[in-house]
């Protein structure tokens, strides 16, 4: 692959975010994702190969070594800072319509909850994974989830709780999207839900709650969201 994407790639898997960031130790005083985005399109690299060949791959690394327990939080959180930095050259690709984004995800955290520190993360990585994001924010109802569903029919659901309280809210909400658009595909995560709690007993897909996945991190969400591409 190009060199100039292979840096970039490297730079966002590595959390450098732009030229003068500290971090991390070893890429001090060099380009970081922003600088480097900025120069792949200064020679003629398209916005779509940018994203596919070493923003998207980067995240998915990232994402990985978060699920195998290699990097943490804070790691992870540089990596979707610098993957920020990128995507402020390529924004406006985006937004132009001139590339395309695999489709659209509506997320929120559920009713009761203002934990949104997980949710946060999911969204960017989900992001860094080709989709568009809308982040509905936290304390979010059925009706917000249901008015963002009837500006983007084909949306893809995310549900996020973090308390044992809030979890049960997540039953109602699905239930309320579910009754006005069956087809509607509802992801559901946080640290108290478990696999568990999703399935009926003896089924390997979430309908205890009548959710269609439930994922432990973001990397999960997002080949979830892969898969239902394909
Ligand atoms: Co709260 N809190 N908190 N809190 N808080 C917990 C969750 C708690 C476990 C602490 C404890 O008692 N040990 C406990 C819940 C107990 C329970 O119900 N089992 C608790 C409590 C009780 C409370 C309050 C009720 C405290 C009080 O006021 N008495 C209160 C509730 C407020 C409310 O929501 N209504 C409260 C408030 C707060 C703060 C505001 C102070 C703050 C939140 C700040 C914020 O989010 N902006 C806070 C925090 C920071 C925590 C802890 C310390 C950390 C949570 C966190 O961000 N973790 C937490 C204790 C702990 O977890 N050690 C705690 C890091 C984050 C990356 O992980 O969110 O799990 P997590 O997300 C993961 C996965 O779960 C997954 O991906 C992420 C990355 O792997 N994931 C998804 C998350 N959402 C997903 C969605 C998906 C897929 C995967 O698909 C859609």
């Amino acid at each position: 692959m190009e060199n100039l994407l292979e840096k970039l790639l490297e730079a966002v898997e590595l959390g450098k975010v732009d030229k003068k960031s500290p971090y991390p130790p070893q890429l001090k005083d060099q380009d970081g994702a922003y600088e480097l985005a900025g120069k792949a399109l200064e020679q003629g690299y398209k916005p779509d190969d940018i994203l596919e060949k070493a923003l998207i791959p980067a995240m998915a690394n990232v994402g990985n070594r978060f699920s195998r327990k290699e990097i943490y939080v804070p790691q992870m959180l540089m990596s979707a800072k610098a993957m920020g930095g990128a995507m402020l050259h390529l924004k406006p690709f985006f937004q132009s319509g001139e590339t395309k984004r695999k489709g659209t995800f509506i997320i929120g955290t559920v009713t009761g909850d203002l934990h949104d520190i997980g949710k946060n993360l999911v969204s960017m990585m989900v992001e860094g994974g080709g989709w568009e994001v809308i982040d509905l924010g936290v304390d979010v109802g059925p009706e917000k989830f249901i008015k963002a569903i009837e500006e983007k029919p084909h949306a893809v659901i995310g549900l996020s709780a973090l308390l044992t309280t809030t979890m049960e809210n997540m039953r109602k909400i699905v239930a309320e999207i579910k009754a006005k658009y069956a087809d509607a595909k509802i992801l559901v995560g946080g640290a108290p839900v478990t696999q568990e709690y999703c399935n009926k007993i003896g089924a390997d897909y979430c309908n205890k709650i009548g959710a269609d996945f439930y994922s432990p991190d973001p990397q999960g969400a997002v080949n979830y969201l892969n898969q239902l591409t394909r």
